[in-house]
């Protein structure tokens, strides 16, 4: 198999979002959760500041920074060795989070969000992450329909990959995301899953966002935390299986054991 699994620990600075519900939310908790993240096999750590679970409202661009930054900031004082991820679609969010000393942006909108980002991440020589969403976090999940999923988000990405390229980012700095749940079906979704080699064979890195997504919750009727993380866990190991690299993540320990018995099966 390929090489290592990366986790990247999900650090969401926002009152509302889903599963950890605003508990990081205040500057001390955040640094705390991502020095144990990172005490736990996180590489890196993905901070985000705007909920873009379904149904949700977008913040302000003065609201999100207030959110972000001081923990972007803290994250590295505290931890410098930190490769902290800045969650945003708005180019001055990330450029002042790259100014604070983060290294990667991680764009939901795959640079579709905000007309400035494309040449920032060109010109800060960054990775970028360019995730798929069909329509937008308000409504995506209202009826989301595909005549062929994996072609249609294949296409997609590998557009936004090359508008990426042609605005100067160097093509190692791409990393594609199919967007679990982003305007997906269950179905959609676990198809997405199944057929991640046709993701990957776009030759970049892919990285994977099931963490204690909703269509795990549905797949096992289940809605406790623990169905979740075994059902993020088996995520983990089969998109693995399939080439991903990268995984984003809220338990990083388990995904990480996980992963590494399945990197160890796949050297032996
Ligand atoms: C519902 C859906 C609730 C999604 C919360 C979420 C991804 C991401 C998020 C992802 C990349 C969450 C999310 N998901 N960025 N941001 N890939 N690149 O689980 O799958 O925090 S938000």
């Amino acid at each position: 198999m390929g090489p290592d699994p990366v986790l990247m620990g999900i650090l969401n600075v926002t009152p509302d979002s889903f599963s950890d519900g605003g508990d990081f939310f205040g500057l001390e908790p955040a640094v705390m959760q991502a020095g144990r993240m990172l005490d736990e096999g996180a590489r890196i750590v993905d901070v985000g500041g705007e909920s873009t679970r379904p149904g949700s409202d977008p913040v302000s661009r003065e609201e999100e920074l207030r959110r972000v930054i001081p923990v972007v900031r803290s994250t590295l004082e505290t931890r410098p060795e930190t490769i902290v991820s800045i969650d945003t679609y708005r180019a001055s969010t990330a450029e002042a989070a790259l100014d604070a000393g983060a290294q990667v942006v991680n764009d939901v909108t795959a640079l579709g969000g905000d007309p400035k980002m494309a040449g920032l991440v060109a010109e800060r020589g960054c990775p970028v992450v360019l995730m798929h969403m069909l329509g937008e976090p308000k409504t995506m999940q209202e009826n989301p329909r595909y005549e062929d999923v994996v072609r249609e988000v294949r296409d997609f990405l590998a557009k936004r990959a090359e508008r990426a390229v042609g605005a100067g980012v160097e093509e190692e700095n791409v990393i594609l995301d199919p967007g679990i749940g982003f305007g997906k079906t269950l179905m959609h979704n676990l198809t997405l899953l199944n057929r991640l080699d046709a993701l990957v064979e776009l030759g970049f890195p892919v990285l994977v966002g099931a963490s204690r997504k909703s269509f795990l919750g549905k797949l096992l009727d289940s809605d406790d935390a623990e169905a979740r993380l075994s059902g993020t866990l088996a995520t983990s190991v089969m998109a693995y299986e399939r080439g991903a690299t990268i995984f984003r993540v809220h338990d990083v320990r388990p995904n990480r054991e996980a992963l590494e018995v399945a990197a160890a099966i796949g050297r032996a």
